[in-house]
């Protein structure tokens, strides 16, 4: 089958396209401290398309039809040939019957966000867990708009049959490709269901150590700071989307103890939730982690919306739950000091770093050593001194403060977390004094 997947954003000639964008602002909707559909460029930019001009129109609600008004749309199709204009992006998403309306007023490639950032993610999926979450997402948008993605077919038949009484491609062509495209669905999550298995037996492995998931809106620094953290040599651009896959490392909090950082990928406004329900694998890092370490750009205007966005997605994902701390990363690069105080007073708690020139990485070291030792418990535990195995698990799962050797066996004053009590005694330890009992007094 040959479904129209191929990105929307067309560099195949390497040149970059030209695009008009543009938006609709509706009552109640956050408006940007940034320039206007400023986002979007951003997005456009990362996609391979240049910016000509940008059209924002406001609006009570969105005309059912074409979303913007029809005399605005007249006037984007009148800019659009102006400037020799490849293409018209939405800013909102557009149902299919609206997007096969505006492109008739328009005159033109009319895409929406949801489309743009699926080419996006089509364009930068490297791994084969990627490139299928990705494909599924793109399947599952593309359903209920076959119509649309096969109006070549439509003219292909219009010119054989002088375009006299053609139906385009026919009922029975589409229901055929509508059920290709469901196996392709069925096909695509049976082979991420394999992949996922995979995954969670390595992330079973990892199961018994402290792993924390770096967090948040997409180009705040995530990937920066896991390079900052752990040394990862991690791709890092200034684009939005670098990062598609989990990438996860060791990272020694103290002297002799590790626990495990994931770099996950970012959100953004409007996250299509296409991609939200196919990248869950993904993100089942932050879901599962023992804490989130959501990372904020100070330096962004918009970072309490983005803030209030990460927060939402943390939630539909199901990682509402999970302990947070902040990172007003960036500070670098502060100038707006009034956002900064705004951010500062909307969390108190947060660490400022700044990824790229390594400061304040200490400090948030030391916070999550803190955080990761603070419901340990003092325990002594003895052995035999043969058991090369137990001394080692118990520096592997907790902080041992000293070792002696009286008796004959070997006793190891350590500071660990209670959960690990039960395994002590299956590695050939016994606890002689424990910290989780109440005190006796
Ligand atoms: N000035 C400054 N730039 C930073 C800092 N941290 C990150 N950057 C820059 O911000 C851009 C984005 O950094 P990334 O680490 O790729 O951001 P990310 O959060 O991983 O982004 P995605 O993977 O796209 O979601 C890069 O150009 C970094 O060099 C910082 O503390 N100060
Ligand atoms: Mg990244």
């Amino acid at each position: 089958m040959k479904l129209d997947t191929a990105p929307k954003i067309r560099r195949d000639r390497g040149q970059r396209e030209r695009a008009i964008l543009v938006g609709v602002q509706l009552p109640g909707e956050p408006t940007s401290y940034r320039a206007p559909l400023e986002e979007l460029s951003d997005l456009a930019d990362t996609a391979g398309a240049d910016t000509l001009d940008r059209i924002v129109q406001r609006r009570e609600t969105p005309d059912p039809r074409t979303f913007m008004g029809k005399g605005k749309a007249e006037e984007v199709g009148r800019r659009l040939k102006e400037l020799d204009a490849d293409l018209v992006i939405f800013d909102h998403d557009l149902s299919p019957s609206q997007a096969r309306n505006l492109e008739k007023v328009v005159g033109g490639r009319v895409i929406d966000r949801t489309e743009l950032i699926l080419d996006i993610f089509v364009r930068r999926a490297s791994s084969a867990m990627a490139r299928a979450q990705v494909e599924l997402a793109q399947m599952e948008y593309s359903l209920p708009r076959l119509k649309r993605l096969w109006t070549h077919l439509n003219r292909e038949v219009g010119t054989a049959k002088a375009g006299i009484g053609v139906r385009g491609p026919g009922e029975k062509q589409i229901e055929t490709d509508r059920r290709l495209v469901r196996k392709r669905i069925r096909d695509l999550k049976r082979s991420l269901e394999t992949m996922q298995a995979h995954r969670v037996r390595q992330t079973r492995a990892r199961g018994r150590y402290f792993t924390a998931a770096l967090v948040g809106y997409t180009n705040a620094g995530k990937s920066t700071l896991l390079r900052a953290l752990t040394g990862a040599d991690v791709l890092i651009e200034d684009r939005l989307f670098a990062t598609l896959d989990t990438t996860t490392r060791a990272w020694e909090i103290s002297p002799g103890r590790r626990i495990f950082l994931s770099d996950t990928v970012g959100f953004i406004r409007d996250l299509p939730h296409h991609l939200v329900s196919s990248f869950l694998a993904t993100l089942e890092e932050a879901r599962f982690a023992d804490l989130l370490i959501h990372v904020v750009d100070a330096a962004d205007p918009d970072v309490l919306d983005h803030i209030d966005v990460v927060d939402r997605t943390l939630y539909e994902i199901g990682a509402g739950g999970v302990p947070r701390i902040h990172v007003l990363n960036q500070v670098d690069r502060v100038q707006d000091t009034l956002t900064l105080r705004l951010l500062e007073e909307r969390l108190p708690e947060g660490l400022k770093t700044s990824a790229l020139e390594g400061t304040g990485i200490s400090a948030l070291r030391d916070k999550v050593h803190e955080y990761v030792t603070r419901r340990h418990v003092d325990v002594v535990i003895e052995g035999d001194p043969g058991n090369g195995r137990l001394l080692s698990q118990l520096r592997e799962w907790g902080e041992v403060r000293e070792v002696t050797y009286p008796d004959s066996v070997v006793r190891v004053d350590v500071r660990i977390a209670p959960r690990y009590l039960a395994r002590i005694e299956n590695a050939g330890g016994r606890v002689i004094e424990d910290g989780t009992a109440p005190a006796d007094d």
